[in-house]
């Protein structure tokens, strides 16, 4: 008969009694039956989830914010104009809004999400052929933030998979083989998202504009290339079209003491722009008006925000928000981001149209590469990788 030892006694077999099986992700450790929350998850008192009600779970919690919806549709029709001032409201005032009617077939949006639960689902030696310390890899494995550099480790898996800007059969040599059909579904996922985010940068290129000179009726005739576009916007734009586009697959699996912990812990994104896809699992949290506030999945939609690149493209006016995810104790959770910039390569720095005499420019040039190279050196800490972009006389 088999004699019950204590929680951690049975922690510590489940993980192997040494800090290795951290390594293996969070998915590992919970198909390990874990009751008691391993040391190294444990976020300080002041650091762990709380919300005004006392109630920890995202699942019960009626603490959440319906974002501001964005009628995808309808910046192809007569009410452009309009859409345009409410997406730049939008990213004024939230950093985040929620886009509905972007004409993506429903198939694509459940097989992305079926793909990534089932990549998560499978044996830990299919996903560890993925693990990878270069965070330059096309393709990589991994859990929490930076788990060689984390002081505390956070309750999530992730996939990130580099989109080549041909999405051609060759190029996605590297990505993952199995399950079956991930490559053409992820790369049917891909190419429809980056194409819903060209379509919101053009908008979102022109809410600035219009906010920077709110008089202009629109582009002086000088100033229309021969497609009709806003030459500036237009040539912005063929930067994007060559664009890196990053995805981000998460798998969260239930957790044994949701309360001490963090999916992921407050953060930006670096890119421009983040197209979010969840399950029908919450623990999205926003930063709002000093609260944590939840942003309950709405099906068939995507929850977009700013990110630091775009706060500095854009001077300042837009800033990228804190976000987190709370973990749960019940379900496991899988969302899909797809994060949108100029090319690996290239220099983001605030728009020359936006800056003038009585706008000056608030921030250092930077790069994709810059990026990596300073979170790969630390804890990613926050919003500190912006701060170090700051202009140092700047008080924004
Ligand atoms: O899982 C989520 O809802 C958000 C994920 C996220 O913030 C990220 O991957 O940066």
């Amino acid at each position: 008969m088999k004699v019950e030892g204590s929680a951690e006694e049975d922690n510590r077999a489940a993980v192997g009694g040494r800090g290795h099986a951290y390594e293996k992700g969070v998915k590992y450790l919970s198909e390990r039956g874990l009751t008691v929350l391993p040391d190294k998850y444990v976020l300080p008192l002041h650091e762990r989830p709380r919300s005004k009600d006392g109630n920890l779970s995202p699942l019960r919690s009626g603490n959440s914010i319906r974002l501001p919806m964005v009628d995808f549709r309808e910046l192809r029709g007569p009410n452009r104009r309009g859409v345009v001032e409410s997406i730049a409201e939008a990213c004024g005032k939230h950093g985040f809004f929620q886009v509905v009617n972007h004409g993506i077939p429903t198939e694509i949006l459940t097989d992305m999400i079926d793909v990534t639960a089932g990549f998560f689902k499978q044996p830990f030696e299919e996903r560890e052929r993925y693990m990878s310390p270069d965070m330059f890899s096309p393709v990589r494995y991994g859990t929490s933030m930076n788990q060689k550099k984390d002081s505390v480790l956070c309750w999530r898996d992730f996939l990130k998979i580099t989109c080549p800007p041909t999405m051609s059969e060759g190029s996605l040599r590297h990505w993952p083989s199995s399950p079956a059909d991930f490559r053409k579904l992820v790369a049917n996922y891909a190419r429809e998202t980056k194409h819903m985010s060209l379509v919101l940068m053009e908008a979102i290129l022109e809410g600035l504009l219009i906010l920077h000179k709110p008089n202009n009726e629109g582009p002086g005739v000088d100033n229309i290339s021969d497609d009709g576009i806003d030459r500036e916007v237009g040539n912005v734009m063929e930067m994007f079209k060559a664009g890196s586009q990053l995805m981000v697959m998460n798998c969260y699996p239930p957790c044994p003491q949701p309360n001490l912990t963090l999916g992921m812990p407050p953060h930006s994104d670096y890119g421009f722009l983040t197209l979010l896809l969840q399950d029908e699992v919450a623990g999205l949290q926003v930063h709002h008006e000093e609260e944590w506030v939840t942003v309950d999945p709405v099906p068939g939609s995507f929850a977009v925000n700013v990110g630091d690149h775009l706060e500095i493209f854009s001077n300042g006016r837009y800033r990228s928000v804190f976000h987190r995810v709370l973990a749960n104790h019940e379900m496991s959770r899988v969302s899909v981001v797809s994060i949108h910039s100029f090319p690996f390569d290239a220099t983001v720095r605030p728009w020359t149209e936006l800056v003038d005499e009585a706008n000056p420019s608030l921030y250092r040039d930077t790069s994709f590469a810059c990026f990596m190279d300073y979170i790969s050196s630390r804890e990613p800490k926050k919003k500190n990788f912006l701060e170090s972009r700051k202009l140092p006389s700047q008080n924004i």
